[in-house]
């Protein structure tokens, strides 16, 4: 059985970074980790892992725009298009990973999860294909400085949800900028917020949203007028608590471990495994059992 695990999420979110931390830890776990990457606009560069399979080997974003003239987010569809025109290649380049798993780099244009096809006409082939697949949607901790900002990440990973119906995991990255302690200032970049705050964070608890009643914001006109869209918003996320986050601090092994279990998990990864033979027991290494 191979296994694809998506990296989505918005631009900047830590996407390539997850992917290459994740792929350490499967190494370091002796497990077997692969990048497939899917963004025609990626840099070399930024890759700690050598892609095993690359969307740039079929077409690339810059060919795309100098050839026909296109600007980076139409180039961007067009190589989805293009690659979805040729699943044979993508099927012929997966042909040599067993039991594996391979880690797909989203890009990071939003759009692409929301309301595009491509994802999930992706996803149906690569389960056509036979590869177990779930999805990571990774929102970064700056969005839970702002309330409003929290809110619109929420909304886009429940809306990237029901585009890609299938298993899924949130993910809130780069924890190590927020910490608990205002005497921490090394990391804090991103805010000091006390535990219980994380938690109504990570758990989204939509009250956020609506400031308490008869307080400064709710009185306050641009508030005012926004007050029953907020009402609406809160509702929604009630009646559709789809929405959690793992926090994920890279700095942190037991956290990347976490997510780990957590993908493991939702894939069900080596349930159906044969136990393997080990391959250097010979009839002296029994000696102490007899
Ligand atoms: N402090 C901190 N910085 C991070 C973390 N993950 C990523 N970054 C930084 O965030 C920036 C963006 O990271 P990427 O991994 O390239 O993000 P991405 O989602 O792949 O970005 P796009 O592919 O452009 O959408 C880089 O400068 C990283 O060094 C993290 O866990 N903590
Ligand atoms: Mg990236």
């Amino acid at each position: 059985m191979r296994y694809a695990v998506l990296v989505t999420g918005p631009a900047g979110a830590g996407k390539s970074t997850f992917c290459s931390s994740l792929i350490t830890h499967l190494h370091l776990s002796k497990r077997s980790g692969h990048l497939v990457n899917l963004d025609p606009a990626a840099n070399s560069e930024a890759f700690e892992y050598e892609p095993a399979i690359d969307i740039r080997d079929l077409i690339s974003l810059d060919d795309v725009m100098n050839e026909l003239n296109y600007g980076p987010n139409g180039g961007l569809v067009y190589c989805f298009e293009y690659l979805l025109q040729n699943m044979d290649w993508l099927e012929e380049e997966l042909g040599g990973y067993d039991d594996e798993y391979l880690i797909f780099d989203c890009p990071g244009q939003i759009e692409l999860y929301t309301h595009h096809p491509f994802l999930p006409t992706l996803v149906r082939q690569l389960q056509r294909l036979g590869l177990r697949t779930c999805a990571t949607y990774l929102v970064e901790s700056q969005f839970m400085e702002d309330r409003y900002k929290f809110f619109s990440g929420v909304l886009s990973a429940m809306s990237a949800m029901v585009n890609l119906e299938i298993p899924w995991i949130n993910v809130m990255s780069k924890m190590d900028l927020v910490t608990t302690s205002a005497n921490d200032s090394a990391s804090g970049r991103n805010g000091v917020r006390a535990q219980r705050d994380i938690a109504r964070y990570l758990n989204p608890d939509p009250l956020l949203l609506v400031s308490a009643p008869g307080s400064r914001d709710e009185t306050t006109e641009l508030h005012s007028r926004f007050h029953a869209l907020n009402r609406a918003i809160v509702q929604l996320i009630e009646d559709h608590p789809l929405v959690s986050f793992l926090p994920l601090d890279l700095t942190d092994p037991d956290s990347i471990e976490t997510v780990l279990s957590h993908v493991d998990y939702t894939m069900q990864y080596g349930e159906d495994e044969e136990p393997k033979e080990p391959q250097d027991l010979d009839e002296g290494d029994f000696v102490d059992l007899e």
